[in-house]
């Protein structure tokens, strides 16, 4: 838990990242900085769950492609429309930061049309990508997209809330960052 943006506020942060970014996973020797890919590795390493898919199993390709793609394209343009359009907006550039914000909204055709008769995204299960994916469109109710959001993913992010792991997870993230006295 790190005061944001930690490359100004956590400066002694740089020494374990340079990037100045969140998240990092440090695990042994292991240092990773990429969300999509810390996932996939958790996934693939904890025992006893099945929220990796396998190669031999027939989601292993769809289950990779909507891992990254949550990063890739549905959080990336967010975190654009955020910093010209919320973080930033005296610079001048809103008007960026609110096509990335279509831009986002076209993105979510994939993740629709995968939600057609589907409960989670790949093999039947709730799987890692169904986390990665799940939270880039919770992301919304933090930003104030979420009226962007696409009428199944929207009622898939309402589903995945009610989860009780999430739930956890949400008071495990209030909890650590109240210890940190980054929040009340
Ligand atoms: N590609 C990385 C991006 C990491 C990233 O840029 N994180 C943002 C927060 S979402 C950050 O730490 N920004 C602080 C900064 O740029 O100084 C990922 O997907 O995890």
């Amino acid at each position: 838990m790190l005061p944001f943006p930690p490359r100004h506020l956590a400066k002694d942060y740089l020494e374990d990242n340079p990037l100045g970014t969140v998240p990092l996973l440090v695990d042994g020797d292991t240092q990773m900085t990429e969300s999509s890919a810390i996932a996939q590795y958790l996934a693939a390493k904890a025992a006893d769950n099945d929220l990796a898919v396998a190669p031999d199993e027939p989601d292993y390709g769809a289950y990779l492609d909507f891992l990254h793609h949550a990063d890739a394209t549905i959080t990336f343009p967010q975190t654009v429309y955020m910093r010209f359009a919320l973080f930033e907006k005296d610079k001048g550039l809103a008007e960026a930061g609110i096509a990335y914000a279509d831009w986002f909204e076209k993105r979510l055709v994939k993740v629709e049309n995968r939600l057609d008769g589907r409960e989670f995204l790949c093999a039947d299960r709730f799987t890692m990508a169904d986390v990665a994916i799940g939270y880039a469109l919770w992301l919304t109710s933090m930003n104030g997209l979420q009226d962007r959001l696409t009428p199944r993913a929207k009622s898939y992010v309402d589903r995945l809330k009610q989860r009780d792991g999430f739930q956890r997870a949400v008071a495990a993230e209030k909890a650590a960052a109240k210890a940190a006295g980054l929040r009340d």
